[in-house]
């Protein structure tokens, strides 16, 4: 992947169509949000002529984005992404998540890193983005439903926050905490789950690069219903791993009780990690529903992120620890 500095970038390296429709919605919809220095950020990134060349006959709707994997498996559509959603504090239903989720307000919002650290801090979101260069990952989603997406997340790696924060040496454990508020998230005033919706993973898991912390998608800032302004992603494990709208990051020496994993033990796992040959009780794993694709595709070990995490498991029994 080809990461620029956004400081790097020249107006004049902006030529794409595209880029410049794309700024222009950005530009609208940072105006309404009355950003200053995240913005900023954000929009520099837009400038950034990162996306990587596709690897593909690039003439289906989601190809035409140009966003692709390093495989050359194009992004999933825009409308696709931000109208099919899981995100249970606003709805059950997928397709009324975006609607209930519209007027989300996410200004201010601070997220508080305590627990086994050095230097506990509460970030604001400006501080947040500042940390690192955001970055395009264009990563597989696979929910544990059995669908998948292709999404362009813009973010940076977890890692770099913890290291602010300087984790001590017990700390084994990373709590993460949705916020908790049932006046904006009208569906925890319901009890289909516990609420705030919390998740968790091994330090070193979260550390590893692949693992981030998005606040885009397609080179604009998060649309509520994808969690915004800031969620988790950890591309290797089922989608509900990936938590969104975080206000609360603990770290800690026990394994934390996450949400889904608490839930319904048996059927999701506190690695959950994605796994064809380990099926849900009630549904195989071994295939999936490319969202936007006729028929399915094979499900891969670790969603294809194999050669990058696969040593994080070694020595341990994966139908044990799904
Ligand atoms: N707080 C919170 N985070 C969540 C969920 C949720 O209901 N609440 N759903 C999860 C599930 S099951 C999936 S598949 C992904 C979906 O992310 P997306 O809507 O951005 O594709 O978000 C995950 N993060
Ligand atoms: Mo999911």
């Amino acid at each position: 992947m080809l990461i620029k500095k956004p400081d790097d970038i020249r107006s004049g390296e902006i030529t794409d169509e595209n880029l410049y429709l794309n700024r222009r919605n950005f530009i609208r919809a940072a105006v309404l949000a009355g950003t200053t220095t995240a913005t900023t950020l954000l929009y520099r990134k837009l400038a950034t002529p990162s996306r990587e060349k596709p690897k593909v006959d690039p003439a289906t709707s989601s190809g035409a984005s140009g966003y692709f994997t390093p495989e050359g498996e194009a992004a999933t559509g825009f409308d696709d992404i931000t109208n099919y959603n899981n995100f249970y504090e606003f709805s059950t239903s997928k397709e009324a998540v975006a609607i209930k989720a519209k007027n989300f307000v996410t200004q201010p919002w601070t997220v508080d890193v305590s627990g086994l650290v050095h230097r506990p801090k509460t970030f604001d979101l400006d501080d947040l983005l500042k940390l690192a260069p955001l970055e395009d990952r264009v990563y597989r989603l696979r929910c544990v439903e059995a669908w998948s997406m292709v999404i362009p997340w813009l973010g940076f790696p977890l890692g770099k926050l913890l290291e602010q924060v300087q984790p001590l040496s017990g700390a084994k454990f990373v709590k993460f905490m949705t916020l908790l508020d049932p006046q904006r998230m009208p569906n925890q005033r319901g009890d289909v789950l516990p609420w705030p919706y919390v998740e968790g993973l091994r330090l070193d898991e979260a550390m590893h690069p692949l693992t981030i912390l998005a606040g885009g998608l397609y080179g604009k800032m998060l649309p509520p219903q994808n969690g915004a302004p800031l969620r988790l992603v950890v591309p290797w494990k089922y989608g509900f791993k990936s938590i969104k709208s975080i206000v609360q990051i603990v770290l800690t020496d026990k394994q934390p009780n996450a949400t889904w994993s608490a839930y319904a033990p048996d059927e999701y796992g506190f690695y959950s990690n994605v796994n064809p040959s380990v099926s849900h009780p009630r549904w195989s794993q071994a295939t999936e529903r490319r969202i936007g694709e006729w028929g399915r595709r094979d499900t891969l070990m670790f969603n294809g992120y194999g050669d990058q995490v696969a040593h994080l498991y070694s020595g341990m029994d994966l139908k044990s620890n799904y």
